[in-house]
């Protein structure tokens, strides 16, 4: 079968959630995807940042082979000789004292927001169930019905109510709006360091510290979803370490397993997490052995290969030499590390058109927010790839 009668079948049986550019990829190898045509493409998307280690990474396979022969999943209601070693790595690699594994990066969103609220009824001394998380217009941390809540992305958010309530959204970037929306009920304050789908929003410098502060005066959790920016995409473990910020819960997920396999995590001191007792949390697949084998090969891929290093060297040379494009439709090359937005100015039509003018030059990229497109691939690219992709990315730039 060819591109064209896997599109058929797929419109015919199955759920129009998504709108994908028509390739129909049958294999990937690091950078590389190739189609069912025999096509070979450049993956700018990452599977928005799951494939930091890029595509079938072959030590994050063995290690989900070999355990994948041995035991897959125990349940929680036993122990098993994966979890233990995965809670070490991520201490020893990003500084908390304890985390929570999950599988999607939505649960370990929602995770988070239960761990803040029962801090602020249990900790803080808030009266049960008025807890009030402030979060940014213009966030993605997920699609369940309390992620959406408060989603300012109607597309996301219209048809899916009734909502849930204790969340208070302010502009993302105006710390004299958040400090305005702080009150006695406030217990965490959730943001993405950078705003991956709103378009690659770089907050103003400053900015994170200055939350982190307000929340210390206040005696307010800070919560970071890193789920897109962090495990090395902006060039730091996390992005919030551009402003030597730690939040009081750093979220992840995506890359956390190379895109091999669904697990979140939430991460935090004692303090903290020990809120939450036995029984009150959990999820049949969460902190399953091979998801922790698969995670803990994935975390030493990102140390072993210096991808943090990698991402933020070739990133601002991807940047740098995406600002030389002499481009009509750019309106602005934005980023940090391999995390980068090329923006279009309104009259360009769109980002769509480019990004599938971009198809036919052998790159797989996606639009955000109609007039974005994002250029996010693997953190192991090598400047030789970056400089096979800029000439096709300025022919198509600077099409009609
Ligand atoms: C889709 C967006 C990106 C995320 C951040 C939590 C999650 C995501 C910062 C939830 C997931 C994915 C979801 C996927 C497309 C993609 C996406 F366009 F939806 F918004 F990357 F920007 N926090 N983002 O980026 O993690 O539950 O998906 O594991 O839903 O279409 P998840």
């Amino acid at each position: 079968m060819n591109s064209e009668d896997y599109v058929r079948i797929e419109e015919a049986y199955g759920a129009k959630n998504y709108h994908p550019l028509d390739v129909v990829i049958t294999k990937g190898q690091g950078v590389w995807v190739y189609d069912v045509d025999g096509n070979r493409y450049l993956d700018c998307l990452s599977a928005y940042s799951a494939l930091n280690q890029g595509h079938v990474h072959p030590a994050i396979l063995a290690a989900l082979i070999e355990q994948a022969q041995k035991v897959t999943l125990t349940s929680r209601a036993f122990r098993n000789d994966q979890l233990p070693l995965l809670y070490r790595d991520l201490a020893n690699l990003t500084g908390y004292e304890m985390s929570l594994p999950m599988n999607s990066g939505a649960e370990a969103v929602e995770t988070a927001i239960k761990v803040a609220r029962k801090w602020a009824y249990t900790i803080k001394g808030l009266p049960r169930h008025s807890a009030e998380i402030i979060v940014a217009n213009g966030n993605f941390h997920g699609r369940t019905i309390s992620l959406i809540s408060f989603s300012s992305e109607s597309l996301y958010k219209d048809d899916f109510g009734p909502f849930t309530p204790g969340f208070v959204s302010v502009p993302f970037g105006d710390i004299q709006a958040l400090q305005a929306a702080m009150n006695a009920n406030t217990a965490a304050v959730l943001l993405e360091p950078i705003q991956g789908e709103n378009g690659v929003i770089l907050p103003p410098a400053g900015y994170l510290a200055d939350v982190q502060a307000l929340c210390r005066q206040n005696n307010v959790l800070f919560i970071a979803d890193e789920i897109q920016t962090g495990l090395g995409r902006t060039g730091k473990l996390f992005a919030c370490q551009y402003e030597d910020v730690r939040p009081d819960i750093t979220v992840i997920g995506k890359a956390l397993s190379g895109g091999f396999y669904p697990v979140s995590a939430i991460l935090a001191d004692r303090p903290v997490l020990e809120i939450i007792q036995p029984g009150e949390h959990g999820s049949t697949f969460g902190g399953n052995p091979l998801a922790a084998a698969v995670a803990r090969a994935a975390l030493q891929v990102i140390v072993d290969e210096k991808l943090v290093d990698n991402a933020a060297a070739l990133g601002e040379y991807f940047i740098e030499q995406l600002c030389e494009i002499p481009s009509r439709h750019v309106q602005e090359v934005r980023g940090k590390g391999l995390l980068i937005g090329v923006e279009l100015k309104p009259q360009a039509g769109g980002a769509r058109r480019f990004c599938e003018a971009l198809l036919q030059h052998g790159i797989l990229a996606k639009e955000t927010h109609q007039h974005v497109i994002r250029f996010a691939p693997p953190l192991i690219i090598d400047r030789p790839t970056i400089d096979w992709a800029l000439p096709r990315i300025r022919e198509v730039l600077t099409m009609p």
